[in-house]
């Protein structure tokens, strides 16, 4: 795990610990025993600290966390790298994160590659940095800067890390050689320099500086354990002896590895990576290759899908079925990107390269030459079948045929063609060139090589692909469907629109699901509900006024003079109360906590049916769904996750409960909702293979 050379009097101790050289308690131990190796060879002046692979050390190993500590660890490893009388200087020629900066750190001196990315990114975990990071960054490149490095938890380049003293040099050449060169001198110099015994940084006015920062974040997250934690570790830098911080620090860390914000952010971010391996599809499946795009429909949803070609670089061309519709899709792309340079998140000269890769054409025809077709048109089965029988005529061999539809049958739709093993979903979300989550949906008959190279496409777009099967809004809008049932269902219960979206904003999401449809406009669910005789009564009722939503400037709520933000409206909630009367329900009111679980079990429910049929592969997969796609609070882990903490014989009881209120049996335990509950098992422990 660690590999030792000595180059000219330096020990180069080389970390090997595949795929990312996190720091388990195994390359712990053959570190700490390598150093102590190096350092009793007389012949030894200097210690070099490299590693293998893309990544320099990702940090300390994620899966470790709350299990039984083994030794050593990493704070004790680093410690005895600081206190060690050779110089110690690491050369990170990737990404440094968390524990793996912080054991770069500890050493004497950082010489970087180009590619090196530093950064502390515990706080995304639920965590603060828990090897010395708090103490020894702010010691370095100053309390506040360091502060914000650790609130943000990005990563800085090579360049920024150099400017800012975390990197002693930058080579582009022969790191480890530089590296050596650099560790020779500082022996030659005498007492390795310690970050620990600086202390020119930390005077008063670095600290008004980070007390102004530090109450800045404490009011913008309230509550947030682990930012009240990251706050008074480095104030602790200011008070405290380093190693009395040092404590504190540990002991705040090992506290926040309990809380059960941190373990869901963990639990999501191996969700996220387990999706990558989709059952069924070797690794070694073959690719086919894409090297050009066709989008069908210039429209808010194809425009969105072209942008990302054109941003991963492949050209795409975007076609529609006239001029008019063509030029104004083409003039909405410019405009977001116009946008991007204005904002300055763009340069000029990238959106020219970008606008140079979209092509504009009228008629299917000028499909014939791309590698993959996605289809983004009007969403109506008959418009798709029509699509993909020309697209039999018009699309090269081997082509990948993609619908972007979001809830119609894609198994009938590879019907319309003659090569059925070419055709597969794309499920991206609006808008396409921000979301990240796309839905890769496999249709019965998808040939493997078609759906491993949607996957790898989806990513060089940047995207999240998670794969589904084939049902009515696959698994994402099949669950949201639910909860819009359950919404309408509570406002006829007796609950307000306001007093629903405040629960569910109160529960973690950025907004509340009212105050949503008002957004993306209600005519949408309309139209769906109009084409599949779905039925939301209030949302129907409202539509049948005109009430839209946002753009009508009234929907659930009232938006005077284009308001952004809706106000209640009497006639709507008089509205509801009618309705109510009409079906002879008796009004009365709900607590926070029990519209969160009116609204939200149910689709539980209906993510252990989608388990159940096979829809989805994993609880973790429809997680990172809800996650990427619908801004479930990240905190909470998914819905799946969250039901697991509830406990599913609560969550069973509870929907007993429902199904009999309502009458409704769909509301009834699913039943391998019901058979884990009865078992005493979470979601957690289901297997389907
Ligand atoms: C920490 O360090 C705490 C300390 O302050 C205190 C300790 C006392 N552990 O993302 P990828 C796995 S907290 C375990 O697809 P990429 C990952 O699951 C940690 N496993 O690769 C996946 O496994 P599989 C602070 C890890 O090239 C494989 O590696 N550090 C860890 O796109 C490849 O991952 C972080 O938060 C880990 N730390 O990106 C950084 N990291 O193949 C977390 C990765 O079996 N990591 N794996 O599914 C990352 O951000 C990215 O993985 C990284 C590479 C940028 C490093």
């Amino acid at each position: 795990m660690v590999r030792q050379e000595i180059r000219d009097s330096v020990a180069v101790l080389t970390l090997s610990n595949p795929p990312v050289n996190a720091l388990g308690a195994d390359l712990r131990a053959a570190l700490d025993a390598g150093l102590e190796r190096a350092l009793a060879d007389e012949a030894v002046r200097a210690v070099v600290l490299a590693a293998d692979g893309k990544v320099f050390v990702g940090g300390a190993d994620i899966s470790e966390f709350g299990k039984p500590p083994r030794p050593p660890l990493l704070p004790d490893v680093i410690a005895r790298l600081d206190a060690a009388g050779k110089p110690v200087v690491a050369a990170i020629h990737g990404a440094a994160l968390g524990g793996g900066l912080e054991l770069a750190l500890g050493c004497h001196a950082r010489v970087v590659g180009p590619a090196a990315r530093l950064g502390l990114p515990e706080v995304k975990l639920g965590l603060i940095p828990g090897a010395g990071g708090t103490q020894r960054l702010p010691r370095l490149v100053g309390p506040e800067p360091a502060f914000a490095m650790m609130l943000g938890g990005e990563p800085v380049g090579a360049q920024e890390a150099l400017a800012s003293g975390l990197a002693d040099a930058l080579e582009p050449g022969d790191l480890v050689g530089a590296a050596c060169a650099l560790a020779l001198r500082l022996a030659a110099e005498g007492r390795p320099p310690r970050i620990r015994d600086r202390a020119d940084r930390m005077d008063p006015a670095a600290r008004e500086a980070f007390e102004a920062r530090a109450a800045e974040a404490l009011k913008r997250a309230p509550g947030q354990p682990n930012v009240a934690a990251l706050v008074d570790a480095v104030r602790a830098g200011f008070d405290q002896p380093f190693d009395e911080a040092v404590k504190l620090e540990r002991a705040r860390f090992v506290a926040l590895v309990d809380d059960p914000r941190s373990k869901a952010l963990r639990y999501a971010f191996f969700a996220e990576r387990e999706t990558a391996r989709v059952p069924g599809l070797p690794k070694d499946t073959p690719r086919r290759d894409i090297a050009s795009a066709a989008v069908i429909g210039a429209g808010t949803m194809g425009g969105g899908i072209a942008l990302c070609f054109a941003n991963a670089g492949i050209p795409v061309t975007v076609i529609e079925t006239e001029q008019d519709a063509l030029d104004r899709g083409l003039a909405r792309m410019r405009a977001t990107y116009a946008a991007s340079v204005k904002r300055g998140s763009l340069s000029q000269a990238a959106m020219d390269e970008r606008l140079a890769r979209i092509t504009g054409a009228v008629g299917l025809a000028r499909a014939d030459r791309a590698d993959i077709v996605v289809e983004a048109a009007f969403e109506e089965m008959g418009v798709k079948e029509a699509i993909f029988s020309e697209l039999t005529r018009i699309a090269k061999p081997g082509a990948i045929l993609a619908t972007n539809t979001s809830y119609l049958d894609v198994d009938r739709i590879a019907d319309s063609t003659d090569r059925p093993g070419d055709v597969l979903g794309l499920h991206f979300f609006s808008p396409a060139n921000v979301m990240r989550l796309v839905e890769v949906v496999r249709a019965a008959r998808t040939a493997p090589d078609a759906l491993a190279t949607a996957n790898d496409l989806a990513r060089r777009l940047g995207k999240l692909p998670v794969t589904v099967g084939v049902c009515f809004g696959f698994v994402g809008n099949r669950m949201l469907a639910r909860r819009s049932a359950a919404g309408e269902r509570l406002l006829l219960a007796g609950a307000l629109p306001h007093e629903v979206d405040a629960a569910v904003t109160g529960f973690g999401f950025r907004m509340g699901p009212f105050a949503m449809s008002d957004l993306a406009g209600l005519d949408i669910g309309w139209r769906t509900r109009k084409a599949t005789g779905g039925k939301a009564p209030i949302a129907d009722a409202l539509c049948e006024q005109d009430r839209l939503g946002q753009k009508t400037g009234r929907g659930f709520y009232l938006y005077p003079e284009g308001a952004r933000t809706g106000a209640r409206d009497p006639e709507v909630e008089a509205l509801i109360a009618a309705e109510s009367e009409r079906r002879g329900i008796a009004r009365r009111s709900f607590t926070a906590d029990e519209i969160v679980a009116r609204l939200m079990l149910p689709m539980v429910n209906e993510g252990a049916r989608i388990l159940e049929e096979g829809i989805a592969a994993r609880p973790g997969d429809i997680d990172t769904i809800w996650l990427n796609g619908y801004n479930w609070p990240a905190w909470r882990g998914g819905p799946m996750h969250w039901a697991d903490g509830i406990g599913l014989a609560q969550v069973a009881a509870d929907l007993e409960l429902f199904a009999a209120e309502s009458g409704d049996d769909s509301l009834r335990p699913a039943p391998l909702l019901a058979r884990l509950a009865a078992e005493g098992k979470g979601f957690s422990d289901w297997n389907a293979r």
